[in-house]
């Protein structure tokens, strides 16, 4: 698909959650390499980043995306032809790819084992990820039961029920504000990411901070299933997840809210989990406890004190 098209498709949220957007990206900058015609490398980089500045322009807040299009464009600037940077390129896409679906599937098997015979889960919003997790646990013969969320106001909850349907789990489907209502029929509450901050915070679909708090007052374990790519290196230095903002309509009609020149609507996409309400975090490279958040952007991002110290002119003092 081209990149004008993936941009539109994530932008509408025809392709969302963070997962499958980051690989549409990917997908789009290989299919975008495969087809720009330039020999001269440096247009070509160029032309590269020009698509990849309007991916990641889309959707301000799932960190897979940026990280997903750094991964894939990696190295560009040291290919000294055009050859050589598409077949890089290409060939970095694929490998993301695959190792995002490879980390869905892992994560899927050691969420699951968290999961225990006879479990109520609650989940929120339509993760890829999260909903693995449960699926693994129920094809592994654990009998269990699924609370999913409404998630108001664009229902990715119907998505979920589908799936959980399709899958055979018992699922009760509530509108968002019944979660403290039935928080005592819950074992665990097992949620995806958009973002992970160094902090240990998670950004998840707007309400997901209101469900872990319930949980915690209910002494209910909140698990997160996020691949390592949802972690967020900028939040070493400090920069916030700008959360986003939709548009109002998605919450009101026109025609209603024009009837209402007092009332404005606000409606953010997400919201901010923090790390005292989240039990573990199930990446592809093991549970963590959210507190070590940094040791996870450290070691498998490529990010950590070397690139801060360089950003404020510390200069590093490493090797490679
Ligand atoms: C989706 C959402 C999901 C995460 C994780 O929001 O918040 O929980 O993206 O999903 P939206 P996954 O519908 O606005 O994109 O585990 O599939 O990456």
């Amino acid at each position: 698909m081209s990149v004008t098209d993936t941009a539109e498709k994530i932008k509408s949220m025809e392709v969302r959650g963070a997962g499958r957007i980051a690989r549409a990206a990917a997908e789009a900058l290989r299919d975008h390499a495969a087809s720009v015609r330039s020999s001269d490398v440096a247009a070509f980089r160029q032309e590269m980043e020009r698509a990849a500045a309007t991916l990641v322009a889309t959707r301000p807040t799932a960190v897979s995306l940026p990280n997903a299009v750094h991964i894939v464009m990696a190295g560009l600037e040291h290919a000294s032809t055009t050859e050589e940077a598409r077949e890089g390129l290409i060939h970095r896409a694929a490998r993301f790819i695959q190792s995002s679906q490879h980390a869905v599937e892992k994560i899927s098997g050691f969420g699951a084992r968290h999961i225990r015979d006879g479990d109520t889960i609650l989940t929120h919003c339509n993760s890829e990820v999260a909903l693995g997790c449960i699926i693994e646990a129920h094809r592994s013969g654990k009998k269990i039961e699924v609370f999913a969320t409404e998630v108001r106001p664009r229902n990715q909850g119907l998505i979920t029920i589908r799936t959980l349907n399709d899958a055979g789990i018992k699922t009760n489907f509530i509108v968002d504000s019944a979660v403290r209502s039935y928080i005592h029929d819950v074992d665990l509450v097992i949620v995806g990411a958009d973002a992970v901050t160094v902090n240990g915070a998670v950004v998840n679909k707007i309400g997901t901070s209101q469900v872990a708090h319930t949980a915690a007052e209910a002494r209910v374990s909140v698990l997160v299933a996020a691949e390592t790519y949802k972690f967020a290196p900028q939040t070493i230095m400090g920069d916030l997840i700008r959360i986003e903002e939709r548009e109002a309509n998605e919450v009101l009609a026109d025609e209603i809210a024009r009837t209402l020149p007092n009332v404005t609507v606000r409606n953010p996409a997400f919201d901010v989990t923090p790390a005292e309400y989240i039990d573990l975090i199930v990446t592809e490279q093991g549970a963590i406890p959210p507190q070590m958040a940094y040791i996870i952007i450290r070691e498998y991002l490529g990010w950590g004190i070397e690139e801060f110290h360089e950003s404020i002119g510390i200069g590093a003092n490493h090797d490679e």
